[in-house]
């Protein structure tokens, strides 16, 4: 028996040492230490060896088992680890080749294009970029900026309520009144972002985007507003676009004003796009409500400012001739594929 076990040992040596992977290796451990396995096999044999050297036989068996055991495990870990490397190895990717040709190469979607175009303006000239929250407080959207709680521009037929003081915000500029809030005067900044309003029609939608703008420091006046919107128009628009200012309100902004451009198509002359008129209306703005600034916390007989709110479908509409708001929205490959 002993030379049975002796010989067990060493096939097991030299099974282990030829398995060239894990799976092999297996098979060499069902076929030694398995239920009926060699070395099992063997153990039931114990019962027929004379009585004296059982014990002697016994702890032979161990050991070897034990010993095989100790191989298999040692092997298994070389294996494992060749087949690792080899893998990796096999699933190495190499980043700088060119990627295969694609019929569907993604595009930036207009909106985003027009939203990066006007941030890009306003960087230029100094305004720093902030985002803000789309569920506002009722203070944040409306009390700071003056529309009180009976104002009809709050009115349940425009605004999303959660509930008595929380709405989806119907602008951007509760951001500015918690910029006014948190920091002092020079502000220059824009904020770009999805708001939401209660209306649906071609040219309306029930969320949509702006980028509002907000200047404040000291002697800061509507003439301000004026070169700067305008030459924000000529970098949006062209070199020659023409602006106008007609007198307009917004509760937040005093006097407040609506900035017309020349007709982008026919450049005054009177088109179907300007209804005749040779004018695109194209956004609002305003100087500062001094109430708005002292709510906030800064000092009116210190500071002024200027603000405006640019909605970007609007202008989306104007710069490509889109006919209708919805077309933004609906992800029409053969729309989305135009703006390259
Ligand atoms: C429009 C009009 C406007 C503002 C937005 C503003 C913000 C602060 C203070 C004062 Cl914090 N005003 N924003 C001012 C005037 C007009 O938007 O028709 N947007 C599409």
């Amino acid at each position: 028996m002993k030379q049975a076990i002796d010989k067990i040992q060493s096939e097991a040596e030299i099974a282990i040492n030829a398995s060239s992977n894990t799976r092999e290796l297996t098979e060499v451990r069902v076929r030694f230490l398995g239920k009926n396995g060699e070395i099992t096999a063997i153990m039931k044999n114990l019962g027929s060896v004379p009585k004296e050297e059982k014990p002697a036989m016994g702890k032979m068996l161990n050991e070897v088992r034990v010993a095989i055991e100790q191989m298999l495990e040692s092997k298994e870990k070389t294996l494992a680890e060749a087949e690792k490397k080899a893998r990796l190895l096999a699933e190495d990717i190499d980043v700088t080749l060119p990627s295969p040709k694609s019929e569907h190469l993604g595009t930036v979607h207009p909106l985003t294009i027009v939203k990066n175009e006007i941030i890009d303006i306003f960087l230029g000239f100094g305004f720093n970029v902030a985002e803000g929250p789309e569920i506002e407080t009722d203070m944040f959207n409306f009390q700071l900026l003056n529309v009180p709680k009976d104002h009809p521009a709050r009115d349940m037929q425009d605004t999303f309520y959660v509930n008595d003081n929380i709405v989806l915000r119907t602008h951007t500029s509760p951001m500015q009144a918690r910029i006014m809030t948190s920091q002092q005067p020079p502000i220059r900044v824009v904020v770009p972002g999805k708001v939401y309003r209660s209306d649906d029609d071609a040219s309306h939608s029930p969320i949509f985007h702006q980028v509002e703008g907000l200047a404040v420091g000291k002697d800061i006046t509507l003439g301000d507003l004026q070169g700067v919107l305008t030459a924000f128009a000529e970098k949006l628009f062209a070199e020659d676009v023409k602006t106008r200012f007609r007198p307009s309100y917004f509760p937040f902004t005093e006097p407040s004003v609506e900035m017309d451009v020349s007709c982008t198509i026919c450049h005054g002359k009177g088109c179907r796009v300007c209804k005749g008129t040779g004018w695109l209306e194209v956004l609002g703005a305003g100087v500062v409500n001094p109430v708005v600034l002292d709510m906030c916390g800064i000092d009116s007989k210190v500071y002024s400012g200027f603000a405006f709110g640019i909605g970007v479908e609007r202008i989306a509409m104007l710069k490509y001739g889109v006919p209708n708001i919805k077309m933004f929205y609906e992800n029409d490959l053969r729309f989305l594929k135009q703006f390259k």
